[in-house]
């Protein structure tokens, strides 16, 4: 029987359909820069501001109402997250080589100024991989989640990066040698930047030589280095899932909320405490933790930085980690995803009853389709947002309750 003209149209859609539906481009990717012409400020007041800063309006008070607008007000978080907190991110190297050592080292050559380090980066390949690459996840410090076999890993020494022993480690690190000792950048912006010359150096040599696809680049930490995670997802765009283990204070807790159950008797790390145990922030930030009220910007905009790409936050129910803290912050996130229309690519999980940054192995089917989601480029990622913390204990109307209507915007087809 020959072909009829509609069985071949039919049969061109699907081939069509198949080719979309291939990994690379199903992937949700960071929409288009903020038009330069509205990020006319540079710095930014502190605020006195019981509940979350309002997602949905802009400094100067303008409301947040369409696709443009979000991506300036995301470049608005970005830049208040490094005046209060984070220290300036600078911008990409005056040149970056790279080269494959064998088949798991690659070895970056960057010069910022006069100032020139190489470093040596640990890479598998993803088995099997052809021309194309694969998808890889980057470890800060090494992962804690189980990772598919499937997968490429590349493991990112963030200490060499800049180090986190105690907060006089600040200047200490790759990072300083390249930008100075005095570089106001804390250690989890430092390691992002880090990460960054870690892609530069992938897509420079490409997959044929690396093995892995620059475009199917999770992240993942637990702990301290899950506080690198979230920041490496929220300020390195070319990150396609993003995944916080176990961060608590300085990750997926907001400040506020974390003061907030410190005054109601919690054993939860807040500001204070945490710029006296390290150089995780900037050393600007100090002039603000006695008071987070007066941030501008909470880590619910760690969420609005990463979205609309895939991010799962994952927690534990510890009291130094703030339950409540997480939560409520992440839901306040979700928030924003939902407000995006793309709720489902953020979900956020927090089981307790199991060691600090080991994996829950109920959790597994959720990691796995977020990775098959978004890295790999297949399935639907599961609907995730599970918490042991009692809804009346969240007090979400006080967080949240002052907020604009939620808008609805829809970002720009991924690029
Ligand atoms: C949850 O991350 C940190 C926490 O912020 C610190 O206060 C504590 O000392 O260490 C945790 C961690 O990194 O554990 C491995």
């Amino acid at each position: 029987m020959h072909p009829t003209t509609s069985t071949l149209l039919l049969l061109l859609l699907a081939i069509s359909g198949l080719a979309l539906a291939a990994p690379g481009t199903t992937l949700p990717r960071q929409a288009a820069a903020c038009p330069a012409a509205t990020t006319t400020t540079t710095t930014y007041e502190a605020v006195d501001n019981k509940g979350l800063p309002d997602p949905w309006k802009f400094a100067n008070g303008n409301p947040v109402a369409t696709a443009d607008d979000f991506l300036c007000r995301q470049a608005e978080m970005s830049k208040m997250l490094q005046q209060f907190e984070l220290g300036d991110l600078p911008p990409p190297p005056d040149s970056l080589t790279a080269t494959m050592s064998g088949s798991s080292s690659m070895s970056l050559t960057i010069k910022v100024g006069s100032n020139t380090k190489t470093i040596s980066v640990s890479i598998t390949k993803p088995p099997g991989s052809n021309a194309a690459g694969g998808p890889a996840m980057i470890g800060v410090g090494g992962v804690s989640i189980p990772v598919p076999a499937a997968l490429g890993r590349i493991t990112f020494g963030n200490d060499a990066c800049a180090a986190q022993s105690n907060p006089a480690s600040h200047g200490s690190g790759w990072f300083f040698d390249l930008h100075g000792k005095a570089h106001s950048a804390g250690a989890t912006l430092a390691w992002a930047w880090c990460v960054g010359r870690i892609i530069d150096g992938l897509e420079k040599l490409g997959p044929a030589k690396t093995g892995i696809d620059p475009a199917r680049l999770g992240v993942s930490g637990c702990s301290r280095n899950g506080k690198g995670a979230f920041m490496v997802g929220a300020f390195e765009k070319r990150i396609a899932l993003t995944v916080p283990q176990e961060s608590g204070s300085g990750g997926a807790a907001c400040w506020r909320i974390s003061d907030s159950e410190k005054d109601k008797g919690q054993n939860i790390q807040t500001a204070r405490q945490i710029v006296r145990e390290n150089a995780w922030f900037s050393p600007k930030f100090t002039t603000y933790v006695n008071k987070t009220t007066s941030l501008p910007a909470d880590h619910h905009f760690l969420a609005a930085l990463v979205a609309p790409r895939g991010l799962l936050v994952l927690e534990n129910d510890i009291d130094w980690l703030g339950p409540v803290s997480t939560t409520a912050c992440m839901k306040a996130g979700r928030s924003i995803y939902e407000a995006l229309g793309v709720k489902g690519n953020m979900g956020f999980s927090l089981v307790g009853g199991h060691g600090h940054c080991s994996f829950p192995s109920s959790d597994n089917a959720n990691l796995l389709s977020f990775i098959n989601r978004f890295l790999v480029g297949t399935g639907t990622a599961n609907e995730v947002e599970q918490t042991t913390a009692k809804d009346a204990a969240l007090e979400m109307s006080s967080w949240v309750g002052g907020w604009s209507a939620q808008p609805k915007i829809t970002l720009p087809a991924a690029a």
